[in-house]
């Protein structure tokens, strides 16, 4: 199949990267977003989210002239949706934006026209939910037009390399639909692409990021156990890792971003009596940043009116993406538990929340505090000189809850040091 216009639905962190890519690659694109803010802001050259390398793509496809935006989909040879899918409150999965980007695209789709589905979804959604609604403009699926789902795999942070280099997934509702995907992801895609049923395809991005989860979980399990224990847990994960057959993520204060810590919710909704152990892992890494307060009130007793310094909110290190992020959880709760929180995130110093000053430098973030909590391994951060530090607060003691600093180098600048799974007799 040809292509020479696209329209993609969805300006966020992939879509808007699918769309760059597409169109400095010789096709016509329609970016399109409900959100005129969004659409206004790209119109005049403004970016709403920050990527390694993103704002010079961007511009590149603006002035080429091949990628314009606007709040409506045209008449186009393809139509890919990349709107976001979030939970509800209860953990279900809310699947409003994509309901509404298939009836956006029912007036404009044309026989012969090819849909593919990018947002994460809960197992049968392309042909349960998006087929019946384009279905709506008369036109069978399959048969009248293509229809396929192909995950998203993009790492934030690389989405730019990974989008061309990962391999891909495309799963068709037929075998003809996921070949018209493959015609036209092989116009950026140098990774292998791989054809499969829709179905399959949805599934696949469930399991890789489940998987992801439950990997994560069991280190965080495990930085609690050296924690009681008296063991220092990166050194036993270093040690374990030896092993050929093991590979322990690492622990944190949790697990963020708008992936790992929504999708598995995905398969336990759909299938709550077959997923006791994703619902497990979910829990656990939820219940994560209440352990980095507990640590840091075994550091102090009562945290009323002590003063924090939280260095990093992001969701992980070196992006600015703040959805779902564990950092800002355990600035909740050590306010809940009566602390004064100042918080320092370098990537987005203009957010603003509930009671939180966040600072716009390290220096007035740190400046008051008694304890320098490190909550992001930002390599800003990570390459902080402590004697540097030392000079800008009174605070004498520091939680490491990313395994971000070297220990001795804090101790010899003066600091008492703490750290996420190491326990005080390590
Ligand atoms: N994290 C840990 N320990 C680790 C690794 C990660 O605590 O050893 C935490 C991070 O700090 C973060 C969260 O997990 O809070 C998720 O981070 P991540 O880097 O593992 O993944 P995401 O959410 O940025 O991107 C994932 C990727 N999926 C997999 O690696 C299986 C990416 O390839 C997907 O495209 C993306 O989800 C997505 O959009 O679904």
């Amino acid at each position: 199949m040809n292509f020479e216009k696209i329209c993609i639905l969805g300006l966020g962190y992939i879509g808007l990267p699918t769309a760059s890519t597409f169109a400095t690659h010789g096709l016509r694109v329609v970016g399109v977003d409900v959100n005129p803010q969004i659409v206004n802001g790209l119109q005049n050259g403004h970016l709403h989210l920050y990527e390694p390398g993103l704002r010079t793509l961007v511009q590149a496809a603006l002035r080429s002239g091949n990628l314009t935006v606007s709040q409506q989909p045209q008449p186009a040879d393809a139509f890919i949706i990349a709107v976001p899918t979030p939970f509800y409150e209860d953990k279900r999965a809310d699947m409003r934006a994509v309901r509404s980007a298939s009836e956006a695209i029912v007036p404009y789709l044309r026989k012969g026209n090819l849909v593919i589905l990018e947002s994460t979804s809960p197992p049968m959604t392309t042909v349960n939910l998006v087929a019946p609604i384009l279905e709506k403009s008369g036109l069978k699926a399959g048969q009248d037009f293509y229809l396929a789902y192909s995950p998203e795999r993009v790492l934030p942070g690389q989405i730019l390399r990974e989008l061309i280099e990962n391999a891909r997934i495309i799963g068709g509702v037929n075998p003809e639909s996921a070949q018209a995907g493959r015609d036209l992801y092989s116009i950026f895609v140098r990774g292998e692409i791989i054809l499969t049923d829709a179905t399959t395809a949805e599934m696949v991005k469930l399991m890789e990021n489940t998987y992801r989860d439950v990997n994560i979980a069991i280190a965080n399990e495990f930085s609690r156990l050296a924690d009681r224990f008296g063991v220092d847990v990166w050194e036993a994960i270093r040690l374990a890792n030896r092993h050929p057959r093991v590979n322990i993520l690492s622990p944190g204060p949790g697990v963020g971003g708008h992936c790992i810590s929504v999708d598995p919710w995905f398969l336990v909704e759909a299938a709550p009596d077959l997923t006791p152990l994703i619902r497990t892992a979910r829990k656990v890494n939820d219940d994560q940043p209440a352990f980095v307060v507990q640590l840091v009130q075994r550091i102090f007793g009562d945290l009323n009116r002590r003063q924090i310094a939280a260095l990093g909110l992001a969701y992980k290190p070196n992006v600015d993406d703040l959805r779902e992020s564990p950092a800002v959880e355990v600035v909740h709760l050590l306010q809940s538990a009566g602390a004064q929180v100042r918080a320092y995130e370098p990537y987005k110093t203009d957010y603003s929340f509930n009671g939180v000053a966040n600072t716009d430098s390290l220096q007035a973030a740190v400046e008051g505090a008694e304890l320098l909590l490190l909550l992001v391994a930002h390599d800003q951060f990570k390459a902080l000189d402590p004697h540097k530090v030392r000079q800008m607060t009174g605070a004498r003691v520091v939680l490491d809850a990313v395994n971000g600093w070297k220990a001795h180098e804090w101790q010899q600048a003066g600091f008492e040091v703490y750290r996420l799974g190491v326990g005080r007799t390590a």
